[in-house]
């Protein structure tokens, strides 16, 4: 997959608006690394510029990731925490390029990898980091990758739901024991979804993920 990790324990999936969080790759991301037996964090870097980022995270992931850190690599607020989080694990830090991945890396480790700019105009990165790079510090391991837009989500369509922890905890009450939750009768995540329990942001995107993983079992990837 790319970026090309292997054998890690922990996804950090990086945010920082700017750039505009793509969350659509979010959620893949979630599902490849929950998939993969990973550990899954989001870090919403960039606290010194605001907190909405990282409200909207809160509201919507509370229940589909391990944890979640609001950081920034300027003012080193949580660094702390986030390190102390990292401590004897193998750990990828991944998301779209210039959302901070290589500046919270240098701050957590006194490095001094190269970091980039925003475009002016397009206000995304330009991909400063180029490759994959794992470091070593005393008891942390951590792998640096390139920003990456790539679909990334390789679980089947009809497996996708498993990897959704914040649907998973009300679907005992499914009918049907494989209910995708999308037209099955008396699906209990759609039930929570109307009472407000599960986020509709991100009940949409899994049937836009579900649909587009559909697509390409039946036609290919490009
Ligand atoms: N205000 C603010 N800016 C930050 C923070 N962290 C990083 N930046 C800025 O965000 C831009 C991108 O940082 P990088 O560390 O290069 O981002 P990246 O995620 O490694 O990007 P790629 O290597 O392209 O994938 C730089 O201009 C940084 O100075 C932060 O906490 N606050
Ligand atoms: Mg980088
Ligand atoms: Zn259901």
């Amino acid at each position: 997959m790319r970026p090309n990790v292997a054998n890690i324990d922990c996804v950090n999936i990086v945010i920082g608006a700017p750039p505009k969080p793509d969350y659509l790759l979010i959620d893949k991301i979630i599902i490849s690394a929950i998939s993969g037996g990973a550990e899954v964090v989001i870090t919403v870097n960039k606290s010194d510029l605001s907190t909405e980022t990282y409200d909207y995270v809160l509201k919507n992931y509370a229940n589909s990731v391990d944890k979640i850190f609001s950081v920034s690599s300027v003012t080193g607020e949580n660094i702390d925490s986030l390190k102390e989080f990292l401590k004897g694990k193998l750990c990828a830090f991944c998301g779209q390029s210039a959302v901070g991945k290589t500046s919270l890396l240098n701050k957590l480790f006194s490095m001094s990898e190269r970091v980039g700019n925003l475009s002016e105009k397009t206000m995304r990165g330009k991909h400063t980091t180029t490759s994959s790079e794992i470091h070593f510090y005393e008891d942390f391991k951590v792998i640096d990758t390139p920003g990456f837009s790539a679909n990334i989500c390789e679980v089947k369509a009809d497996e996708i739901k498993d990897y959704y922890r914040d649907f998973t905890e009300f679907s005992n009450g499914c009918y049907f024991l494989d209910c995708k939750h999308i037209s099955e009768p008396d699906c209990a995540v759609k039930q929570a979804l109307l009472e407000g329990k599960i986020s509709k942001d991100r009940y949409d995107r899994y049937i836009e993920i579900f649909n587009e993983r559909k697509k390409e079992e039946k036609y290919g990837k490009y």
